[in-house]
């Protein structure tokens, strides 16, 4: 007997979540569908390298289709003709500071996005398809008090956060206005080899890959003092899978319950090139040094810090603990040096 496969369609399949939820499922054997933008590139799939299977492959299993979540029209196709049994929706403007410049662009994604599909989902009667919606931690704003959970009370700080909160109260409402089986995930900070390059962590373990064989430049950040609950995203992916796999549709806080600073993060990235940070200097001028050549090799600068920073988030996991029985499986060290060793390999191949 033939065992039906099921069918995933992941909107951001190029981003970091994306590729990796789509090396997930195919393992779990789904048929993966994902939604990419043109570009005048073709690097944009690069994190799907992998995984990538062309027009010729025998029993393909991945399918990549342009598309973009503003356009209803084109999701609609997409959706028609791929009959998806679950839609992993990552698609967004992610970046919390590029939000602040490009507000009305990031409400149209991340929020206008998340309905257009919900929409198609409610209107689509030929199956049931479960929704996830990737919500977030920054919804909440600064912490205040021990942690956060999904009772916590929700205080956005920037437009990315609050274009997300608009994207997590639709699918609610879908949820019980429509009976749609959507969920969100609320997850914390995620980072991995695959993290983009302007994401604080990525940032931190590019430049000290770098620097570990020029032994030169200056890496200039914003705010050292900003606290993050920093989990390993191929962790999260087991997770989000999990949600949609619950026997109702809810919503999960997806976190390590620990936080750490930026100067954490930097001062452990560092140590795995065996070069000790000494700080001088205070808020905007302040200096990390290489104590050994006593050299300023990073600097915190005006020009990074944003309008209104949340300065410190950090979760509790325990109802997916209970109800789905996950944990992460990676510690803040461990991270940082998964980090911190993968770009030392790919700073090697460019240098050789
Ligand atoms: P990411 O690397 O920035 O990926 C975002 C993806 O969305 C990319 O594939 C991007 O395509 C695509 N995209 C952007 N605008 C689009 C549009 N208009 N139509 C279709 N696709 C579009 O983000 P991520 O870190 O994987 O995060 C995945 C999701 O989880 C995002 O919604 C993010 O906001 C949310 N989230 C992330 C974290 C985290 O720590 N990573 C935590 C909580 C929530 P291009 O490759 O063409 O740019
Ligand atoms: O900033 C500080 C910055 O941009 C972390 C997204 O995936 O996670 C991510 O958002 C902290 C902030 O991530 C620099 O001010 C200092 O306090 O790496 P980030 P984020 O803003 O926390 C959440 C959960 C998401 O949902 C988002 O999609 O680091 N910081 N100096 C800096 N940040 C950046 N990017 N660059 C700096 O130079």
């Amino acid at each position: 007997m033939k065992i039906k496969r099921k069918v995933a369609l992941i909107t951001g399949i190029t981003g970091q979540d994306g590729s990796l939820m789509a090396e997930f499922l195919l393992k779990k054997n789904y048929i993966v569908h994902g939604i990419k933008r043109r570009t005048s590139t073709l690097n944009a799939t690069e994190r799907l390298d992998k995984i990538y299977q062309d027009k010729f492959t025998k029993n393909k299993k991945l399918y990549l289709h342009y598309g973009d979540v503003t356009d209803a029209l084109n999701c609609n196709r997409i959706i028609s003709e791929t009959k998806p049994d679950e839609i992993y929706h990552f698609a967004a403007q992610s970046h919390v500071a590029i939000s602040f410049e490009m507000p009305v662009y990031t409400t149209m994604v991340d929020s206008v996005g998340a309905l257009n599909i919900l929409e198609i989902i409610k209107n689509y009667k030929k199956k049931k398809i479960k929704f996830y919606n990737a919500a977030t931690s920054e919804m909440y704003g600064t912490l205040n008090g021990n942690f956060l959970d999904e009772k916590s009370t929700f205080k956005p700080q920037s437009p990315y956060a609050s274009s997300k909160l608009l994207s997590y109260w639709l699918t609610k409402n879908y949820r019980d206005a429509y009976n749609v089986f959507a969920c969100n995930g609320i997850l914390f900070n995620h980072e991995g080899e695959n993290r983009g390059e302007n994401f604080v962590t990525r940032k931190i373990t590019r430049f000290v890959a770098e620097y570990n064989y020029s032994k030169k430049g200056i890496l200039y950040l914003g705010n050292l003092y900003a606290k993050r609950d920093w989990g390993y995203a191929p962790d999260y992916m087991e997770a989000i899978w999990k949600i949609l796999q619950y026997k109702k549709p809810e919503d999960f806080v997806i976190a390590t319950n620990k936080s750490y600073s930026v100067k954490d993060f930097l001062i452990e990235a560092f140590k795995n090139i065996n070069v000790k940070l000494i700080f001088k200097g205070k808020g905007k001028k302040e200096v990390g040094i290489d104590q050994k050549t006593q050299k300023i090799v990073v600097k915190s600068i005006n020009y990074y810090f944003r309008p209104n920073d949340v300065e410190n988030l950090r979760g509790n996991f325990s109802k997916a603990k209970n109800l789905l029985k996950w944990e992460p499986k990676t510690n803040f060290k461990k991270l940082v040096n998964i980090m911190v060793r993968n770009d030392l390999k790919n700073f090697k191949v460019i240098r050789n």
